[in-house]
């Protein structure tokens, strides 16, 4: 396995629709395996293809002790709403509170290229949200006002010299932290 290097915002890949997956390879299943290893690295809860350069529909997910690697997902049912404080790896050190479902189911195809189905609320459901819009080419900077979004490319305009080609290289074994201001699942 590899840890690939991370895409960051200004890198065209990250506003292009992705590609529906025909057929689930060897090479996709290899690709997805990658794709755990790099969100493992930093600390991500969830990675999707066009942040590693890809145009599949694929993403990968870990919330808890849950992981999926999905192709061609969709969500096919949502209900209610939650706010959460969204960051994303490929816009490090940016954060914004989002508005999403609060419940989810998406339909997809798994490692095996056999259709599953998936439900997800709070976390899983944030996250499920966040990856399917990335094979979408949207960002949740997309979801902010136009103020919040304005302070939010600001903190970028400062980060993003750290990054070199567009391109977030992470090293094995070091801590990549991330942030958030949520509350633990059992206080919500
Ligand atoms: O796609 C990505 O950029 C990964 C991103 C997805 C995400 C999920 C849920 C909320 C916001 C963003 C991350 O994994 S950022 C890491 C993160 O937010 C987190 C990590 C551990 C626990 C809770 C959140
Ligand atoms: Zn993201």
């Amino acid at each position: 396995m590899a840890i690939l290097p991370i895409t960051v915002l200004g890198a065209p890949i990250l506003r292009q629709a992705t590609v529906p997956a025909t057929e689930v390879t060897d090479e996709l299943r290899k690709l997805a395996d990658d794709m755990f290893e790099t969100m493992r690295a930093a600390s991500g809860i969830g990675l999707a293809a066009p942040q590693v350069g890809r145009t599949e529909r694929l993403c990968v997910v870990e919330v808890e002790d849950q992981a999926f690697t999905l192709f061609n997902p969709e969500i096919v049912a949502r209900e209610g709403k939650i706010r959460w404080e969204e960051g994303c790896l490929s816009i490090p050190e940016v954060f914004g509170w989002v508005e999403r479902s609060a419940w989810v189911k998406v339909r997809a195809l798994d490692r095996n290229g056999d259709p599953i189905e998936i439900e997800g609320n709070e976390l899983l459901a944030v996250c499920l949200q966040h990856e399917i819009d990335h094979l979408d080419g949207k960002l949740f900077l997309d979801h902010l006002s136009f103020l919040k979004r304005r302070q939010a490319m600001a903190t970028w305009d400062a980060e993003k010299d750290k990054y070199p080609g567009l391109l977030r290289i992470l090293s094995p074994g070091a801590e990549h932290a991330t942030h958030t201001t949520n509350p633990p699942k059992d206080e919500l």
